[in-house]
């Protein structure tokens, strides 16, 4: 009877604290910005709210991927960074929800169209310009050339020295691609990537990996968003960004709330905090030095001059559409990716 009696007690308690979790507010944060910013945005969020949050960091390709095979089930509240064009494939599959921010008033314009191509289902929460940059140590060690232009990189001498990651994870090499593709036209766009695919040591998952590996002294050019490479020199590291002369892509990194999200009222709360210039001034504290989309969040000075720099009129639109995404990057696994290198 005594057992009975403690088996009751037990059980009651068990609901009793699972029913406390189910009502606890919390939130459940993917993201695929630098996973130092994550962490400062999920901690800032829930210090600022008293919101219990769980976040998961993976890169743009990776987390779109993830949202879309969680469909039917959805277990994410809100997914904040990564490069725009993920967010805009998910916004044209349905995936995600449409939200009008009251924050957009203090928004950079370039944010709010974000949003008006996708039907108010994401927004810009920072920009970034493409390019690439090397270790000037390896540079002299190996008696190179230094670079300046996306075409040097294809030259022979570069061999087993340019690291990207792979287009199909991350959002910084699809941003590659689809750059190579504006920036050339698609034929000569496509051939350059199998040009350069002859120099490169390594196809990583993460975009800014590349641009770490060569931090650390492991590689010597690595091609990402310049405010990585900018983020490795001010750490101390041996690097030289490069705006390649050609001209350059840029990413609009966005937040988008994931439909059919648990904790609706929570991913709202978090979208508008993210779009504040409290929130957006946190990306100093962790040296990610992207254009904050909040006009008066602070800038660094090292964040590269997007102003100074020669960007290509990136189409959002049509190489964020799920059909030119698709097409994009099974053309590069069939024509580039089987190369011999
Ligand atoms: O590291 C910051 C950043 O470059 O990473 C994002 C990127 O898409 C996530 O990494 P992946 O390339 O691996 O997807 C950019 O949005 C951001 O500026």
């Amino acid at each position: 009877m005594k057992k009975i009696t403690q088996i009751a007690l037990l059980a009651g308690a068990a609901l009793a604290s699972s029913t406390a979790l189910a009502s606890a507010d919390k939130l459940i944060f993917y993201c695929s910005a630098q996973e130092e910013w994550c962490q400062v945005m999920a901690n800032g969020f829930q210090d600022a709210t008293g919101i219990e949050v769980n976040m998961t960091r993976k890169s743009s390709g990776e987390t779109f991927a993830q949202v879309k095979a969680e469909s039917s089930n959805p277990k994410g509240d809100v997914w904040w960074g990564g490069t725009g064009d993920p967010h805009l494939q998910a916004a044209e599959e349905d995936l995600t929800e449409p939200y009008v921010t009251p924050m957009r008033g203090e928004l950079n314009d370039w944010a709010i169209s974000q949003a008006e191509s996708a039907s108010d289902k994401t927004i810009g929460i920072y920009s970034g310009a493409l390019g690439y940059g090397y270790n000037t140590d390896l540079l002299k060690a190996n008696n190179l050339p230094e670079p300046s232009c996306w075409k040097d990189l294809t030259k022979p001498e570069y061999k087993g020295h340019v690291q990207m990651a792979n287009p199909n994870s991350s959002g910084t090499a699809y941003t590659t691609l689809a750059t190579m593709v504006q920036l050339f036209g698609e034929d000569e766009g496509f051939q350059f990537m199998k040009d350069l695919h002859k120099n490169i040591n390594q196809y990583t998952k993460s975009g800014s990996a590349p641009i770490k590996a060569a931090g650390r002294g492991e590689n010597t050019i690595g091609i990402v968003f310049m405010h990585d490479a900018v983020s490795q020199a001010v750490s101390g590291f041996p690097i030289q960004v490069v705006a390649p002369c050609e001209g350059t892509g840029y990413e609009i990194g966005s937040m988008s709330i994931i439909k059919g999200a648990r904790n609706l009222e929570e991913a709202k709360k978090f979208y508008d905090w993210a779009l504040t210039a409290e929130a957006q001034s946190l990306a100093l504290g962790v040296k990610a030095f992207q254009v904050p989309s909040n006009k008066g969040a602070e800038t660094s000075p090292s964040a590269p001059d997007l102003s100074s720099i020669k960007l290509i009129d990136y189409d959002f639109k049509k190489y964020g559409s799920s059909d030119e995404r698709k097409r994009l990057l099974k053309k590069w696994d069939d024509e580039v990716s089987t190369l011999p290198q």
